[in-house]
């Protein structure tokens, strides 16, 4: 019995310590670029993005992630992912019938836990 208390104990604190880390960011796509197009979280971090795009729709794209989430002209759109994978991403704007779309990239870095 005093075992099993224990247990319960520690499994109770290892929750507490993966109580994600949230972090909000607002990007803004508007001539042909992203504002800011440069993301640093830490690895695991819950992260919410809301991006807004100009006149134009946009989108925000990163493959390693699986994200592709659009916005059109003057509206916004908000999603969350988990960082779970360390490293330096590209984010980029996947519309090809819209024109500069190839030139707008960002970078997500995702710091190593
Ligand atoms: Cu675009």
């Amino acid at each position: 019995m005093i075992a099993t208390g224990i247990f319960i104990a520690s499994a109770m604190a290892g929750a507490q310590e993966q109580a994600p880390n949230r972090r909000e960011f607002t990007i803004v796509a508007k001539d042909r670029a992203f504002t800011p197009n440069k993301v640093e979280v830490s690895q695991d971090d819950l992260v919410k993005i809301t991006l807004t795009s100009g006149d134009r729709p946009a989108s925000f794209t990163i493959d390693a992630y699986r994200i592709a989430k659009r916005a059109a002209g003057g509206l916004s759109t908000t999603f969350e992912f988990r960082a779970d994978q360390a490293g330096t991403f590209t984010f980029y704007c996947n519309l090809t019938k819209e024109p500069g779309c190839a030139d707008m990239k960002g970078t997500l870095v995702v710091k190593a836990k």
